[in-house]
């Protein structure tokens, strides 16, 4: 999609700190991070937020969780992580594209503020 940050990070023409990418799903470093491991997994196609997803995107929501799952084992996150991703302004999305937050290495406070 045209002038989205996401989309022309995930072609390429933006750069970022990647840490995987294969022919569905981008992951790189968020450049504001929260916890030791803070990193971003976004769909290459443009998916606005979880909001917009439906049925048919399930099998991607597959790829995505186990792509992080293989990411978080090889980056040593034995002790465990989350994985949010914000909806909207009231659940604090900044950018219009969707993405999953992975943040671990420190102890996480639970409810989020
Ligand atoms: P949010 O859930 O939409 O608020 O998350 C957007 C994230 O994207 C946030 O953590 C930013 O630090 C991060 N980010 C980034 O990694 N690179 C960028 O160029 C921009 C935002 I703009």
């Amino acid at each position: 999609m045209e002038d989205c940050l996401f989309c022309k990070i995930a072609a390429g023409e933006v750069p970022s700190n990647k840490l995987y990418e294969d022919d569905r799903l981008l992951a790189f470093y968020d450049i504001d991070p929260q916890a030791p491991v803070h990193f971003l997994v976004i769909p290459k196609q443009h998916i606005a937020s979880a909001a917009a997803l439906t049925e048919a995107d399930a099998e991607l929501l597959g790829h995505v969780f186990a792509t992080i799952a293989s990411l978080c084992a090889k980056l040593g996150c034995e002790g465990g992580y989350r994985v949010v991703t914000n909806v909207g302004v009231d659940g604090g999305q900044s950018v219009p594209h969707l993405h999953f937050h992975v943040l671990a290495k420190r102890s996480l406070a639970w409810p989020p503020g």
